[in-house]
């Protein structure tokens, strides 16, 4: 029988994501895996190799917070203006994070599930209907004990990193009504693709999905994308509308037209898996290059935003703290704390000029319009950004 899953990418050895180090720590050794990335040519899944459990990645200690950039705050108050104009009577959030989305709902009419108790707590502080637990059909259940079905179900950037699929669209059939819709945003496998944003995947990220391959995961439960928007968001993203199949929702037309997309960028293929890792390969070389040169000539660089996905990065291109001198970032519970794995100081945010850098590493890439916007007076005195996507250098 021919093999189904095939390896296509090896990212190296990897810390976990978002296991920012305290200073007491540093000498500690950290936890490290292989990151390797796999394509399925049955149900056509994108998925990493190695897996860790919920417990161990979403937890008390979790340092991300959906609010901290603006465009994320404005880009879910739009969605959550859409949604109400639909009078939904009860939305329920998987991954509520800060309440980011919630927020913008009146308290009655939320239910947020957010498992990390640390985060969980903004939201409950705030009188928010919030559960600190992980999505399952067991919730589902207990959640219906009190409450009737819901509306909508939403979540941003959840699904993709719950490895059981199935007992995800288990619990959504629980608890969403006949009549109601569950809309997903995530990553999308063409856009990271074709802008050779590999640090998509890191061990929160266990897939990143394509249209194609969701469909399939989708159908085993009776659920159907009958809406496709595709978003600029984290560097581009797919909102995909599900109904259940017997629901008469009509088919919008975007879903064809996202559909022909992928078909003909040949998502289907392995081939062109393996044609993206070459690309990957000559992308850690010259982002590398990059790097040395500036260490030759000693120039002060610093990164801007430490993200989860830039630890991808760090780690695979061996870009370590005798290149980068340290990183801003605007969210307290990095601050102080060091890179996974790379170990480069996370300083509070502060101004690029008075800091007289030479050039800035964007780990936040996919807020570049609004770290642009704000920093315009760096930019405009000369100041230059070391990107890597859709190739690296210098702009
Ligand atoms: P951002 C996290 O990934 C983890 P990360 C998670 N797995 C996921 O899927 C996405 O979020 C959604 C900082 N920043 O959103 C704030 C500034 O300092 O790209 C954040 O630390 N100044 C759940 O970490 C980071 O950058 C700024 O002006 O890859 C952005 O992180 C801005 C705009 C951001 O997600």
């Amino acid at each position: 029988m021919k093999k189904k899953i095939t390896e296509f990418l090896d990212l190296g050895n990897q810390p976990l994501a978002n296991s920012y180090i305290k200073r007491k720590d540093l000498s500690k050794k950290e936890r490290k895996y292989r990151l390797i990335v796999c394509f399925n040519k049955d149900n056509k899944l994108v998925s990493i190799k190695k897996t860790f459990s919920s417990k161990d990645m979403f937890n008390n200690e979790y340092p991300y917070r959906s609010s901290t950039s603006k465009t994320m705050r404005v880009h879910l108050e739009k969605l959550a203006k859409k949604i109400k104009k639909t009078k939904p009577q009860k939305i329920l959030e998987i991954g509520s994070n800060d309440g980011c989305f919630i927020k913008n709902f009146d308290k009655r009419k939320t239910i947020g599930i957010e498992p990390c108790a640390n985060v969980e707590k903004i939201t409950k502080k705030l009188k928010y209907n919030t559960y600190p637990e992980y999505w399952s059909p067991n919730l589902a259940k207990k959640i219906l004990k009190k409450n009737n079905k819901v509306n909508v179900i939403f979540s941003s950037n959840t699904i993709s990193h719950i490895k059981n699929l199935d007992d995800v669209f288990r619990a959504i059939n629980i608890i969403l009504d006949d009549k109601g819709i569950f809309i997903i945003e995530d990553p999308s496998l063409l856009e990271c693709l074709k802008k050779n944003t590999y640090d998509q995947f890191y061990n929160e990220h266990i897939y990143v999905f394509s249209y194609l391959s969701l469909k399939n995961a989708l159908k085993k439960h009776n659920l159907e994308i009958f809406k496709i928007e595709e978003l600029k968001i984290h560097g581009g993203s797919n909102r995909y509308y599900i109904k259940k199949i017997n629901n008469n929702i009509k088919f919008h037309n975007s879903v064809n037209y996202h559909k022909n997309k992928e078909i003909k960028y040949g998502l289907n293929h392995l081939n062109t898996y393996i044609k993206f890792a070459k690309r990957i390969k000559y992308s850690r070389n010259k982002l590398l290059s990059i790097f040395e040169n500036c260490k030759k000539y000693n120039k002060k660089v610093i990164g801007y935003g430490a993200t989860a996905k830039s630890v991808t990065i760090l780690n695979y291109c061996n870009i370590d703290n005798t290149m980068i001198n340290y990183f801003v970032d605007t969210t307290p519970d990095k601050q102080n704390k060091y890179t996974p794995g790379t170990k480069i100081l996370i300083k509070k945010y502060s101004n690029l000029i008075d800091d007289k850098v030479d050039y800035v590493f964007l780990g936040a890439w996919n807020f570049k319009k609004e770290i642009f916007n704000k920093e315009k007076k760096y930019i405009k005195n000369g100041g230059k950004f070391i990107v890597h996507t859709p190739l690296p250098k210098i702009i």
